[in-house]
């Protein structure tokens, strides 16, 4: 008889990392970034998507690095930057 599990994905995504599942894992140049604000904006936004599971906004390097799984994806995060005004560049 096949258990029924109700799990929402936030716990899913721990329970994965914690069986060594492998999570995305990107670095965007964003320019925009300038000061100590934009990064923590940059963090506080990224960070509130469902299955980011980490965000370093480094202001020296202009860079956000950002671990996740899904149901995040990198249209999600590339276009949540972009609707805060911090554009990653991407080709
Ligand atoms: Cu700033």
């Amino acid at each position: 008889m096949e258990k029924k599990v109700l799990i929402n994905n936030k716990l899913l995504i721990k329970i994965n990392k914690k069986k060594g599942k492998k999570m995305s894992k990107v670095t965007y140049s964003v320019p925009a970034i300038h000061c100590q604000h934009c990064v923590h904006t940059i963090e506080m936004e990224l960070g509130e998507l469902d299955g980011v599971e980490t965000v370093k906004a480094d202001f020296n390097a202009k860079t956000v690095e950002v671990e996740f799984d899904e149901p995040a994806s990198e249209d999600l995060i590339i276009g949540t930057l972009r609707e805060i005004e911090y554009p990653p560049e991407v080709n």
